[in-house]
């Protein structure tokens, strides 16, 4: 009886905490109990055993994950068992009896290294489920497959699933410096405990290198673009080692950003110069001591003559001769470059939209076989919107690697929830009509387009300290479909949203359409609030937090909102046509020649192809001035609507992630009445029109808003002055 009265308090004091305590840690791999009682029966009738064939640390955490899931599903465990119905096996196709191989034969044909067959197949009179691929990594990708076909309570009696990455070289981006900050980081400190390391092994490596196995991402740049050449010194490649051990069995590579002047500053020469020959042998005995300690690391990324970053332009030589030296050190080790083209010169007057695509183009071929240029999506910075960059598609004989955000910079940091996978289709869906219609740039980035050997995509990680990886509890969605899209650029971002949210929090019908529709919705949202009608980079400077149209005191004028905007009072937007930068010369036909015209650019790039009069009439028959004031208000009108989504939803989510989630988008609210107050107060001083009667006055004037100031937003390192 007292025992009983024991559990009973414990019951009742710890209950409560058990079922509000979600941090949000375990992200989409969150291995509910399954309640349907017939769902879970047929799932028990599917698997009763498993059999793994072979044995590696890839297929004990493929064993490992699968076994977990099962638990947690089920509240049982998964024996292991050599036949019967119900037996799950798990093999490489190597470790598979001859009998089973043919019946796969076909499939396997079919798939890539990295791709995985799911079947169903009668074994001896039983029914039994086979996961197999050419790898151990791709069963490992197959098992998280299978529990995911669970967790999205699909039917697992029957399947036939074969799948397989279309894109090789998936791979994360962390802005993380040495000292634990995160350049552009709103989830906290970094997770690389490089202090602590290689003793410290934190559980959060495994289930890092877990999450982004479970969505097909293989690859690691652990540090900074901006970056200290101290990564590459014998001290921290002990630490690097470690972290490539822990992720190896999950087929995570890792790569390092190279510095440039690396050789000066680690090493003890004068000069960085590519074709130096003794600096060309320096890099060739990095590479070759990194490799002994890390046989499968991936290579270098490199941020060159962008931004202060030291290139090989310093000693008058090119993007080529800098990749290509690179290149040659970690060719004999099977490494690749990845070589950014994100420049833009202080003393170049030329639109800085142009500016790449001048600077590269021109080298299409050049490049060795193991260099990819990474570019990002726009022209100009991951901004809320941009048109496609437009070195997409013309580098034919130059593979071109897709660079995302996926943390928002410029989109209201972890604080706004604004679903990236929307931005990310859009641009791999554009057609670049390089070679005719329907030239996606998806196409030019699995490299179907121009049959390129090396693919790839990066995206700039949304990861920090935070318990739940990324701050804003969506802001995992994006580093999700992140994942998704990278393995299958063509995926609709409403199929992974959907995808998303059974696996992170709840299958029901009444959660999961209308978060969807919020999801989907959330970042024309941010776009009509920020930056609406083509408007760009008109945030705050430095920290990018909150507008600032108004800024132009600047010393580098691209670095000016004024110089993006151009708000006048003749007008407003940047002519990018022929009277303008012509930065339009450098898009294919038809685009160059529809958006020659503003009547036939589509009014989402409306300002960022021209200037146009406040008065000039748009589609709808009213003035610009009038859809610009309107549009801030939609924005303003959209977040509302998602507050009253996400309020009607409490029953569906645990406590913790429900009030953080409604917190953080009355923050949302909030801000996005300053963005539209502050951006009409400062425009319209050059229309001198009066703000429509639909849109609420600015609740303070102009220099209210130029006044805020933001010294501690994070994403910059602080300044403690
Ligand atoms: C890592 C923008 C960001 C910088 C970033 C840079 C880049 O300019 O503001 O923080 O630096 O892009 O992508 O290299």
């Amino acid at each position: 009886m007292k025992q009983i009265k024991f559990f009973l308090l414990l019951f009742i004091c710890y209950f409560p905490l058990a079922i509000n305590a979600q941090t949000g840690y375990d992200l989409w791999l969150q291995y509910e109990e399954i309640s349907d009682a017939s769902l879970s029966q047929s799932y028990l009738n599917s698997l009763t055993g498993i059999k793994v064939m072979g044995n590696s640390p890839t297929l004990e955490a493929s064993r490992n994950e699968i076994s977990n899931a099962y638990d947690s599903f089920f509240n049982q465990e998964l024996k292991n068992a050599n036949s019967g119905d119900g037996l799950l096996i798990l093999a490489n196709i190597d470790q598979l009896p001859a009998n089973m191989r043919s019946d796969v034969k076909s499939d396997i044909e079919n798939i890539n290294s990295e791709g995985y067959i799911i079947r169903s197949l009668e074994q001896n009179g039983n029914k039994v489920t086979l996961i197999t691929a050419k790898t151990d990594i791709g069963v490992l990708y197959g098992s998280f497959r299978l529990i995911k076909e669970m967790q999205l309570h699909n039917d697992i009696s029957n399947l036939a699933i074969i799948d397989s990455p279309k894109i090789q070289k998936r791979v994360l981006n962390h802005w993380d410096n040495l000292d634990r900050t995160v350049e552009r980081g709103y989830a906290g400190f970094s997770i690389w405990d490089w202090h602590l390391l290689p003793e410290l092994i934190k559980p959060e490596y495994v289930d890092y290198a877990r999450a982004n196995a479970s969505i097909g991402i293989n690859g690691t740049v652990l540090t900074n673009v901006n970056a200290n050449s101290l990564i590459l010194t014998e001290q921290y490649i002990e630490k690097v080692k470690a972290l490539a051990e822990v992720f190896r069995p999950y087929g995570i590579q890792v790569y390092l950003t190279a510095r440039f002047s690396a050789p000066l500053e680690s090493g003890d020469l004068d000069t960085a110069d590519p074709l130096n020959t003794e600096v060309k042998q320096w890099w060739k005995d990095k590479a070759d001591e990194i490799y002994a300690e890390i046989p499968d690391f991936g290579g270098f990324l490199v941020k060159a003559n962008s931004e202060g970053q030291p290139g090989p332009n310093n000693y008058d030589r090119t993007h080529v001769d800098g990749a290509n030296m690179l290149a040659e050190a970690v060719a004999p080790h099977n490494g690749i470059v990845m070589w950014r083209a994100f420049v833009y010169s202080e003393d170049d007057p030329e639109d800085r939209a142009k500016q790449a695509y001048s600077e590269f183009v021109p080298f299409d071929g050049q490049f060795k076989d193991n260099v990819l240029v990474q570019v990002k999506n726009g022209p100009i910075d991951f901004q809320p919107r941009e048109p496609f960059h437009p070195m997409f598609g013309t580098m034919p004989n130059t593979p071109l690697m897709m660079e995302f955000q996926i943390t928002q910079e410029y989109l209201g940091f972890a604080s706004h929830l604004v679903y990236l996978p929307k931005l990310f289709e859009e641009t791999l869906e554009e057609d670049t009509y390089v070679n005719g219609e329907n030239s996606t740039v998806a196409k030019v980035i699995d490299g179907s387009l121009s049959n390129n050997k090396l693919t790839g995509i990066a995206g700039v990680a949304n990861i920090g300290s935070a318990k739940n990886w990324t701050g804003h509890p969506f802001g995992q969605s994006s580093w999700y479909g992140f994942g998704r899209l990278a393995w299958d650029p063509y995926m609709s971002s409403e199929e992974i949203a959907e995808e998303w949210l059974k696996r992170t929090f709840s299958n029901e019908e009444a959660f999961v359409d209308p978060v969807t529709d919020l999801m989907i919705k959330s970042r024309e949202a941010v776009v009509k609030y920020m930056t609406p009608l083509g408007l760009h980079h008109i945030m705050d400077t430095g920290h990018h937090y909150g507008p600032g149209p108004w800024v132009s005191s600047l010393s580098r004028p691209e670095w000016n909102p004024v110089y993006y905007h151009k708000a006048d009072e003749e007008g407003i937007g940047f002519d990018r046509t022929q009277s303008g930068s012509d930065a339009l010369s450098q898009y294919a036909d038809p685009i160059a020649e529809k958006y020659s015209s503003p009547k036939t650019t589509p009014e989402k790039y409306l300002l960022w192809f021209h200037h146009l009069p406040w008065d000039y009439e748009m589609d709808n028959g009213e003035t610009l001035w009038h859809n610009l004031a309107t549009t801030y208000q939609e924005g303003v009108e959209d977040v509302e609507e998602m507050v009253d989504t996400w309020n009607n939803m409490e029953e569906y989510v645990d406590k913790e992630r429900f009030e953080k989630v409604a917190m953080l988008l009355q923050i949302q609210l909030k801000e996005s009445k300053w963005w539209r107050d502050a951006c009409l107060s400062y425009f319209q001083q050059f229309s001198g029109m009066e703000i429509p009667e639909s849109v609420p006055q600015p609740e303070h004037d102009l220099e209210y808003y130029k006044s805020l100031e933001f010294p501690f937003a994070p994403g910059i390192r602080p300044s403690w002055e």
